[in-house]
């Protein structure tokens, strides 16, 4: 179908899907929003309203089955990912769905095997830092290997603040599951082990709610990558990554200056505080990667093929943050165990 012009469904849109809708109807070309669905069918209205020729379809799995909906993007929560997704796999139909893939190890292995079994993969995950340009920067120079080897992993990952309803298990599943995929991308290895360590909460962590987090992977190959995610710094979105290699370091995501934020603002650097803007959210920090997503998506959707991360990265991802939810309740290092890829057994 590479001539003709991928007719996109979105399924959800709250923040991230109505997000998508606004990219795919303005900035991806050869692709155009068709159809919307979503619980919230006033909002799906409000928004289909928006742009031309949009329609309202109210039953997901109805938008997926549409024959006038070519390819799906899944932005509804977590918990509907796996039927939605396998009623695209049903229909033959592209999907991108952002993450995660589903809510638990087994389920996502239920996706894979059901893409194994047509024949051709149809699923893209929704991991945008791997389209960020930074991040696709960092990733070359450690690959050329002028660096030396990899030792060492850091990421960083802040959120300005989040809803009372994200507990700790969801830093690890929603917010932790970003550095999963990144720690997999760089290295392009698994990771065997997780340990999620719980520092004393902030004051402004909802109660009960280990905020922030930290924690290590260990790679296949044996280097180590450290996370610290903090969802209510009360400041903005900071994401950065920073490989350590053998000989030099390199970093993404690198802030405006080499001073510290604070919660008002401002740009006081007599006294140290932050002196350039921090975003408000990941719709801003990663428009351009999101933009460049959509973007390959739709390309290779229309050629019938996936080239952004796939299934097995979903999976991969999903049983990472799996032992990092049993790692959090421990306290202690939880090794990870994936299907062989091969046969999936
Ligand atoms: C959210 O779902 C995202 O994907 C953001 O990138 C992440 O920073 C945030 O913590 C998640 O809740």
């Amino acid at each position: 179908m590479t001539d003709q012009e991928l007719r996109v469904g979105i399924i959800g849109v709250g923040m991230m899907g109505a997000d998508h809708a606004d990219r795919v109807a303005h900035r991806t070309s050869g692709a155009r929003l068709v159809a919307v669905s979503d619980p919230d069918t006033a909002r799906a209205g409000a928004l289909a309203a928006q742009f031309d020729g949009v329609r309202v379809v109210a039953d997901p799995l109805a938008l997926v089955a549409d024959d006038e909906v070519d390819a799906v993007v899944i932005a509804s929560p977590g918990f509907v990912h796996e039927e939605q997704v396998l009623a695209c796999l049903e229909a033959g139909k592209h999907v991108l769905c952002e993450k995660p893939l589903t809510m638990d190890s087994e389920s996502s292995l239920r996706v894979l095997k059901a893409e194994r079994a047509i024949g051709r993969p149809l699923v893209q995950l929704g991991f945008m830092r791997r389209f960020d340009p930074e991040y696709v920067r960092l990733k070359a120079i450690v690959d050329s290997g002028r660096l030396g080897r990899t030792l060492l992993l850091h990421n960083t990952h802040r959120n300005k603040d989040v809803p009372d309803s994200f507990r700790s298990e969801m830093i690890v599943r929603d917010s932790l599951v970003h550095e999963v995929d990144v720690a997999r991308f760089v290295f392009g290895e698994e990771i065997t082990e997780i340990t999620v360590l719980s520092p004393a909460p902030s004051g402004f962590a909802a109660e009960g709610v280990v905020d922030p987090q930290v924690s290590y992977f260990r790679m296949a190959g044996g280097a180590i990558v450290t996370n610290e995610v903090f969802v209510r710094n009360q400041v903005g979105y900071e994401v950065r990554c920073e490989a350590v290699c053998e000989a030099g370091s390199v970093i993404a995501g690198r802030p405006w200056g080499d001073l510290y934020t604070t919660a008002a603002g401002g740009v006081d650097s007599g006294d140290g505080s932050w002196g350039g803007a921090v975003p408000a959210d990941f719709r801003v920090r990663f428009e351009r990667a999101y933009d460049l997503e959509l973007q390959a998506w739709a390309d290779a959707a229309r050629r019938g093929v996936v080239t952004g991360p796939t299934a097995w990265d979903g999976y991969a991802a999903t049983v990472v943050c799996e032992a990092g939810m049993a790692s959090l309740a421990s306290g202690t290092p939880v090794a990870v165990s994936l299907v062989d890829q091969e046969t999936l057994a």
